[in-house]
């Protein structure tokens, strides 16, 4: 009997999931042909990322880091094959409320994609087709587990044993025929879902408008070349982070899990708010504009101690400051509130922009347009503030305003408004919990402090004193510095500590504080063994 129950369970449950396939499949379809911007699970995706806590979004990174797009596409699935498991199982029992169940899944989703920002008119699209095929094929489909493996109730009573007679009377031949039926039509169901899925997403990667314009696009010379980067920069160390960093090694953070696809020739700018006159930039006259180049490190506010989200590269843009300029500002105005086409926003302190730091809207990445999802085609780059108060991606707004009158998409989650990047340093050589060599060794790494500039690292082994370590030439004070100091290695555990101090002589805290509201502190502190 328990195996019958069970048995009829599983296949009630796998009936929910293949028809929840089926639907999904045919939703992502939908959005690939008809509303690339609303794919079912995108608009979900995203509208739990807005929903996220600050703790959450820390958690994510600390546990996925930059996968943690991927872990939550994992995380969406996983709860709706559960859903879906529940749902199938209810069909058998009580119908139609397993269908029900399926086209409440996409009647949410249609919600959901409704109420995105960038949202279209048929956003709701996709979910409703999602949500209209799973409920029919829930019902088909748990029809035929309910037939194929009935619960133990409905389970033809043997022959003396007294009581109705079943309805329908299943021999074992016409049981193993509904069997083959049930598996061969979830089968399908689910083969056309994955299909639906796999096709839906590699067409969408081949409809990536903006990448087929980026590969043909050629970005004009800087009127002003960034300053040769010092030779003594890169201290040569094969395991150190090379002091520019490769645009496909670049970490990327940001609430897009589809990347906005936006072609140059659509793209303008807009500045609007507290100026005199609105101006209006096309993407045309922007790179007509006399561009600069500058490098500058870029650093997440949710970087932890140690932590990888740090990148720095050759940037070419033009100065924010001269468009501002021409849209005059008010004097009462102390932000700038940028947005991206998505409805990301960020609040950058007006001075940052309008001083004579590189603060530009950024065009070009190491010699290339911006990759698609570091913002082509423009993007902002600050020198000395977190990206989310500052790096807007996707760019297509600046408002100028005031703190005590709008906050921007992480202030309202509970970051601060401002967010100037900490001072901060990090081991690399040797790794942590690597097993070093005995005998002459090197410690290196990297130290930060974006617009102030680096003055020193210090290193200590176990209890040891503090020794100042030596710094590479540093390309400026915008970007990161590397350090090393060699080492005899003993054999043993060892402890080993780094401390930055800034070049305006503050010393790196060791009070250990997490990323949120405004950033990470503490020293960054290994252990190694040396055997
Ligand atoms: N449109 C948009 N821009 C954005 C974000 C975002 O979520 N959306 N995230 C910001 C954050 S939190 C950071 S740290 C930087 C990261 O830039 P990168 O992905 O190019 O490294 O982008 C910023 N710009
Ligand atoms: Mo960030």
């Amino acid at each position: 009997m328990a195996t019958t129950r069970t048995r009829s369970l599983l296949a009630a449950a796998a009936a929910g999931v293949c028809a929840v396939a089926l639907g999904t499949g045919l939703g992502e379809l939908t959005a690939t042909l008809a509303v690339p911007s609303s794919s079912p699970f995108a608009v979900v995706g995203g509208a739990l990322i807005d929903a996220a806590p600050p703790w959450a979004k820390d958690l994510a990174i600390a546990l996925f880091g930059t996968a943690d797009k991927i872990a939550l596409l994992i995380g969406i699935a996983l709860v709706m094959g559960l859903v879906a498991a529940a749902a199938g199982i209810l069909e058998t029992r009580r119908p139609p409320w397993g269908a029900v169940i399926g086209a409440l899944l996409g009647g949410v989703g249609a919600i959901v994609a409704m109420t995105r920002t960038d949202a279209g008119t048929f956003a709701w699209l996709p979910a409703v087709v999602a949500g209209v095929a799973a409920a029919v094929a829930m019902r088909l489909l748990a029809r035929l587990a309910a037939r194929a493996y009935p619960p133990p109730a409905a389970v033809p009573a043997g022959p003396d044993s007294a009581g109705a007679s079943p309805p329908e009377t299943a021999t074992p031949m016409s049981r193993g025929v509904d069997r083959r039926g049930f598996l061969a039509w979830s089968t399908a169901a689910a083969a056309v879902g994955a299909i639906g899925l796999v096709i839906g997403n590699a067409a969408r990667a081949g409809v990536q408008a903006a990448t087929t314009v980026r590969d043909a696009l050629r970005l004009p010379t800087p009127a002003k070349p960034a300053p040769a980067v010092p030779a003594a920069a890169e201290l040569g160390l094969p395991d150190l982070s090379p002091v520019i960093t490769p645009n496909t090694a670049f970490y990327r953070i940001d609430t897009a899990l589809v990347t906005p696809q936006i072609d140059p020739a659509e793209w303008s700018l807009r500045i609007h708010g507290m100026v005199d006159r609105e101006v209006t930039i096309t993407w045309d006259e922007l790179i007509a504009l006399p561009l600069e180049e500058s490098h500058t490190t870029l650093t997440c506010v949710s970087n932890s101690i140690g932590g990888n989200l740090i990148g720095n590269a050759l940037w070419l843009g033009y100065p924010i400051r001269e468009l501002l300029a021409r849209a005059g500002v008010s004097p009462d105005a102390d932000m700038v509130l940028s947005h991206s086409i998505d409805g990301f926003s960020a609040s950058t302190p007006l001075e940052a922009l309008t001083d004579d730091r590189n603060s530009i809207l950024a065009v070009g990445m190491n010699g290339e347009p911006l990759p698609v999802e570091h913002g082509f085609p423009v993007r902002m780059v600050v020198p000395g503030l977190y990206g989310y108060v500052s790096a807007t991606k996707w760019v297509v707004e600046l408002e100028v305003t005031r703190f005590d009158r709008a906050q921007a998409y992480w202030t309202t989650r509970g970051w601060s408004a401002r967010g100037p990047v900490k001072l901060q340093s990090r081991i690399e050589v040797p790794r942590r919990s690597q097993v070093v060599d005995a005998g002459d060794a090197v410690i290196a790494g990297m130290a930060w402090h974006q617009h102030v500039g680096v003055g020193g690292v210090e290193v200590r082994v176990d209890d040891g004193e503090w020794m100042p370590a030596t710094l590479a030439a540093a390309i400026s004070d915008d970007t990161w510095v590397q350090w090393s100091i060699p080492w005899t290695a003993e054999p043993g555990g060892h402890t080993i500590t780094c401390r930055a101090t800034s070049a305006a002589g503050d010393v790196q805290t060791e009070e250990r504080t997490s990323p949120a509201p405004d950033g990470a502190t503490g020293w960054h502190t290994i252990q190694v063994t040396v055997a």
